[in-house]
């Protein structure tokens, strides 16, 4: 899968990449990420990437033509998509980094400033996203978020031993707590099912206390998902308490 990420500030983005499971999965070549930097694509003495509103008002907004041409340099790979990082956009979460996953090329536009001209919206743009209900001081952070959600679930990005399914919110559930030496820690035991070695009551209490986690702290995730009938036993019972 391919990512272009357009910023003003390419090389904040690139060192995060040289990390983790996203940096193996790029040196491993499994994925092709590019950086264009916007600023090379504007005019004048200056080079700038901004401007004053019309109609007046505090800030500044990310002129159209720079973002545009910038755009117009990027190649376009197999089906692709134009994504403007913005608080405007439709709220980014789990099934959304699915949908992203089949795509053959992603391009991420990150705004700074107030904004960017609504032009660039109008004629450049397929889709919006933002990833939550806070303000950034830009779109950076929000591409890097997203390039790492999509990215894991590319098959092989994750290494063999980990799976995806394994994963919080895959299956709309918690996860269940995790524990590994010492045996104590702050008078704090690791809990007894744990160390018996069976694995069926080991199996049952983690989905348990999943399903605990869950029923305590984000009850609004139980409505979507999906449980069987296991599960629903689990739940009655943990009701009770
Ligand atoms: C103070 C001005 N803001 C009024 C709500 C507008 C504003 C414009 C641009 C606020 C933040 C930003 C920069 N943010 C992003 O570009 C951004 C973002 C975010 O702030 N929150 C969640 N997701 C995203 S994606 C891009």
């Amino acid at each position: 899968m391919r990512f272009d990420i357009l910023t003003i500030f390419p090389d904040v983005c690139s060192v995060y990449l040289r990390e983790g499971i996203v940096g193996r999965a790029f040196k491993r070549g499994m994925l092709d990420i590019r950086f264009v930097d916007i600023r090379e694509f504007a005019e004048g003495a200056h080079r700038s990437t901004d401007d004053r509103p019309y109609g007046g008002g505090d800030g500044m907004v990310m002129k159209p033509e720079p973002i545009c041409r910038a755009l117009d340099s990027v190649d376009r790979i197999g089906r692709n998509l134009i994504i403007l990082l913005s608080p405007q956009g439709e709220t980014f979460d789990q099934a959304f980094a699915w949908e992203l996953s089949s795509w053959d090329q992603l391009i991420l536009v990150c705004g700074r400033y107030e904004g960017v001209d609504e032009r660039v919206r109008l004629t450049c743009i397929d889709r919006e996203i933002s990833i939550g209900d806070y303000i950034l001081s830009g779109g950076e952070l929000a591409a890097m978020v997203v390039m790492d959600a999509v990215s894991r679930l590319i098959p092989g990005v994750l290494g063999g031993a980990r799976s995806n399914l394994d994963d919080s919110f895959e299956d709309g559930l918690l996860e269940y707590p995790q524990y590994t030496r010492p045996k104590v820690f702050r008078e704090k035991e690791v809990p007894e099912v744990l160390l018996s070695g069976d694995h069926e009551r080991i199996r049952l209490w983690r989905r348990s206390e999943s399903l605990r986690r869950t029923l305590l702290k984000r009850p609004d995730l139980l409505k979507k998902a999906r449980l069987s009938r296991e599960d629903e036993t689990l739940l009655a019972e943990l009701r009770k308490d």
